[in-house]
């Protein structure tokens, strides 16, 4: 078997520059499509890692490689396969402060955020380490006598998983792990704008032994991503990203009759009823809109108080959130660093002037571009909360940073009458200690995810994670939940061909 090496300590570029390769058939390769530059939202002008995209040759190549890789894979043990899974969640531990530092230069997100993610990213290896462990079935009685009904679950095949830039290591692991720890091979089309760390991955999945071919990494643009889609060599496709996208890619799946799971937008309610602790509530709205400068699909985007604590609440709200410090994600004071491009700043911008023209809105906190030369420079907006009257772009559409769009309510039920106001259905948070209002939250709210007293973002490797309405297709991702995409079952009525000895 070749032994493959690091695509970093092979070819590192000079200074904190680092080369982006590709992972083809266990071999670390330049691409053959356009340069690609990767630099650090926080400076524009500070180069992290580049390289060459991969182009339709790599792709073929990559498709081809996991098709032959599937077969020896499938039949390598489950509990073989999870034990690379294991050393490779290890290696990432160990390089957790410096992988955890390259994302945050890469990303944006604070120093904290990017190591936690990294570690983040180990536990999910882990799960899915153990899983190779666990039953691979289940076994049923038959209403014959002599006869058990096995149901045997397989892997999918070659599957194809895009990721999005701003979760760029978590994400990846909670679907890749779950692809390899079933028996399918993979390639994998990362967000071209955070490649370092999806190289990182590969990498250590490599050191821990995977494969040649196994799993093939592709830094490429978004057509490559649609070529990998409807790739005749590929059995099924994950994706996370943008509503628009997802709806197009089911299509041409639709077509193909090929499974596809997406895990795509939100616009997700926090509603602080009237007998909420509003300490409490303040301080996980903050961290639900603003952490990661806003970029999750989890994040809290809208926010409903009730009439009797409206006034308390934002007035604490805005005064905590003026405490945040915004700026270099790598200094440990910092709260919230930039959103991932100038051009995703520009955009917010933009969004949130429009509706301030047109709209009645009021600006509560923020708003404004900052004036300053480092984050003037920088892809940073401030934290920012308006207040709406009624119905608005601001209350509809997906923003994907900094912003969070307020409403009062008459009372506890129309607050989660207009958490459900949304064509989204990911998560929602309600704060309460009232049980009657926290059943109603559970029975009547439209959501994959609910937070009774916390932020709306987080998921634990272990459970179920997805969404209902326009934010999610398919089965759901992580925990054993994961089988349903990533397996298939056949069942099997096993009857002996004659009674007794
Ligand atoms: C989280 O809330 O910690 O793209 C994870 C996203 C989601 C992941 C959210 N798929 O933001």
């Amino acid at each position: 078997m070749t032994r493959i090496v690091s695509a970093s300590s092979e070819s590192e570029g000079t200074g904190s520059v680092r080369t982006i390769r590709h992972l083809v058939a266990g071999q670390w390769r330049t691409g053959s499509g356009a340069a690609l530059v990767d630099s650090n939202p926080a400076r524009p002008d500070e180069v992290v890692a580049e390289g060459v995209l991969a182009g339709n040759e790599d792709i073929d190549a990559a498709v081809a490689a996991a098709r032959d890789a599937f077969p020896r894979w499938a039949a390598t043990p489950a509990p073989v396969r999870g034990r690379i899974l294991d050393r490779a969640a290890d290696i990432l531990d160990r390089h957790a402060e410096e992988w955890g530092t390259e994302l945050s230069r890469e990303e944006g997100k604070t120093l904290a955020e990017g190591v936690g993610e990294v570690r983040r990213a180990a536990e999910i290896l882990r799960f899915y380490g153990s899983e190779g462990l666990r039953s691979i079935g289940e076994i049923y009685a038959s209403p014959r006598p002599g006869e058990r009904i096995q149901v045997i679950r397989k892997p999918v095949g070659v599957v194809t998983v895009i990721t999005p830039f701003n979760f760029p290591i978590a994400i990846p692991a909670w679907k890749i792990a779950p692809a390899l720890s079933y028996g399918n091979t993979v390639v994998w089309k990362p967000a071209s704008v955070v490649p370092l760390l999806a190289v990182r991955l590969a990498e250590a999945l490599v050191e821990a032994g995977l494969p040649e071919g196994v799993l093939n990494l592709l830094v490429a643009d978004g057509a490559a991503g649609a070529r990998l889609v409807e790739h005749a060599g590929v059995d099924a496709v994950t994706f996370t990203g943008s509503t628009d996208v997802g709806k197009r890619l089911i299509a041409t799946c639709g077509t193909l009759a090929r499974p596809i799971q997406t895990e795509m937008g939100g616009k997700n309610a926090a509603a602080v009823l009237a007998d909420a602790d509003l300490e409490l509530a303040a301080g996980e709205v903050l961290a639900g809109a603003f952490r990661s400068t806003g970029q999750k699909c989890t994040a809290t985007s809208r926010l409903v108080v009730t009439d009797a604590v409206a006034d308390d609440f934002l007035e604490l709200l805005v005064e905590r959130t003026k405490t945040w410090h915004v700026g270099d994600p790598l200094s440990p004071e910092v709260h919230m660093g930039p959103l991932v491009t100038n051009a995703a700043r520009d955009q917010v911008q933009a969004a949130i002037e429009q509706s301030v023209a047109r709209e009645p809105v009021r600006v509560l906190v923020g708003g404004r571009p900052y004036q300053d030369e480092f984050r003037r420079a920088g892809a940073f907006l401030p934290p920012t909360i308006v207040e709406l009257d009624g119905d608005s772009e601001l209350w509809r559409k997906e923003l994907f940073g900094p912003v969070l769009a307020v409403r009062r309510a008459r009372d506890d039920q129309e607050a989660l009458e207009l958490v459900n106001d949304s064509q989204y259905g990911l998560s929602a948070a309600v704060f309460t200690d009232n049980l009657r209002a926290v059943d109603a939250a559970v029975e009547r709210l439209e959501v994959g995810v609910l937070h009774i007293n916390s932020e709306t973002a987080g998921a634990d490797p272990h459970v179920p994670f997805g969404g209902t309405k326009h934010s999610g297709f398919g089965p759901k991702e992580q925990g054993r939940a994961a089988r349903e995409f990533f397996t298939t079952t056949t069942t099997v009525y096993l009857r002996g061909s004659q009674t007794g000895l």
